[in-house]
């Protein structure tokens, strides 16, 4: 199959390389696209080096499948060009998340809204990914009234610049600021841009993409998102206000059968999940998994997964292997 990454330079985009290759995706010929200050350059995919050709030329290629992770600009000029050669896109940006005909798509929680007839289909925010991924199963035995969620985001979600910053301020030495503050030692409460409402696009993106992907417009969502001095993956302190009462035994046994998730939880043994463990694997972590003692019918959980994988990379790739193994990748 003729596949093209579409920022393959990038954090996201070479991680996909790297997942396309682990998970022994059916390539037989890779188009790697980026801007045109990194054409000619070579990136490294199954021991051979590939070129970077421009977008322009990877779509007179007509890929089977284009997978973008360049920004919105570059999604919404070139994915409806790909997609009217017969490409079928799958977008990490979030340019096309919130358009009603495009499905948002976390393959264990609605990969049945993909049909043949899909020619964009949106990949969702890392931090939505692994949120929906860990509560979808409770909300279907339980009914989610409403969620209150606090992120604690890697700064691989920034991109290079921050974890470069990062490391910079760490030894010492002058920073090329990605963010407004520090970051060493340091967090803050703001990711992506402030709105009008007083949240951010981040924080935003939580709600709509919850909504949108759980398919329940009604569910209420409260979120802070904080970025902090990590590079393995996000954490996320969830608080769910079901509509029925539920059994705390019967939450743990439906989050160990759950697809994605891997259940770390033993207080005892000082056994939960972290972002520097969970770095460089695709499962989404769940652990803290208590009752909320303040109010009834709720419960709280903590959620680590690593968001260039599974927060990215590794879902757009899965939801091409769930089109391809429907037989409606060209
Ligand atoms: C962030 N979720 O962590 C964003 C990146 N897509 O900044």
């Amino acid at each position: 199959m003729r596949v093209a990454v579409v920022g393959a330079t990038g954090l996201v985009g070479s991680v996909m390389l790297r997942v396309l290759e682990e998970r022994n995706f059916p390539v037989d010929e890779l188009i790697v696209a980026a801007s045109e200050k990194s054409v000619g350059k070579t990136v490294k995919f199954k021991d051979a080096e590939v070129k970077v050709c421009s977008v322009a030329d990877a779509v007179k290629q007509k890929p089977a499948v284009a997978i973008f992770s360049a920004g919105s600009a570059a999604s919404k000029e070139w994915a409806p060009k790909f997609a009217e050669v017969g490409t079928t896109v799958i977008d990490n940006s979030s340019c096309w998340r919130m358009y009603p005909e495009i499905p948002l798509v976390v393959p264990e929680v609605n990969a049945g809204v993909l049909t043949p007839n899909h020619k964009i289909i949106a990949n969702p925010n890392c931090s939505t990914i692994q949120l929906v991924v860990a509560i979808n199963p409770i909300h279907l035995k339980y009914r989610i009234k409403r969620i209150v969620v606090s992120t604690y985001q890697s700064v691989t979600g920034t991109g290079v610049k921050a974890v470069n910053q990062l490391f910079a301020e760490r030894q010492g030495h002058e920073a090329d600021m990605a963010y407004p503050h520090p970051i060493d030692l340091n967090c803050f409460p703001h990711g992506g841009t402030f709105l009008d409402n007083g949240y951010t696009t981040e924080e935003q993106k939580l709600i709509d993409e919850t909504r949108k992907i759980i398919g329940d417009q009604s569910i209420m969502v409260s979120p802070t998102v904080v970025r902090i001095p990590v590079i393995g993956g996000h954490s996320e302190s969830v608080n769910l206000e079901f509509e029925s009462e539920f059994d705390i035994n019967e939450v743990n046994e439906i989050l160990r059968m759950a697809p994605g998730v891997v259940v770390q939880d033993n207080p005892s043994t000082n056994h939960y999940p972290m972002p520097r463990f969970a770095e460089g694997k695709d499962d989404v972590f769940v652990g803290r998994i208590r009752r909320d003692v303040s109010q009834p019918r709720s419960l709280n959980l903590w959620v680590v997964s690593d968001n260039l994988r599974k927060g990215a990379a590794t879902n757009a790739i899965q939801i091409a292997e769930y089109l391809n193994a429907k037989g409606w990748l060209r």
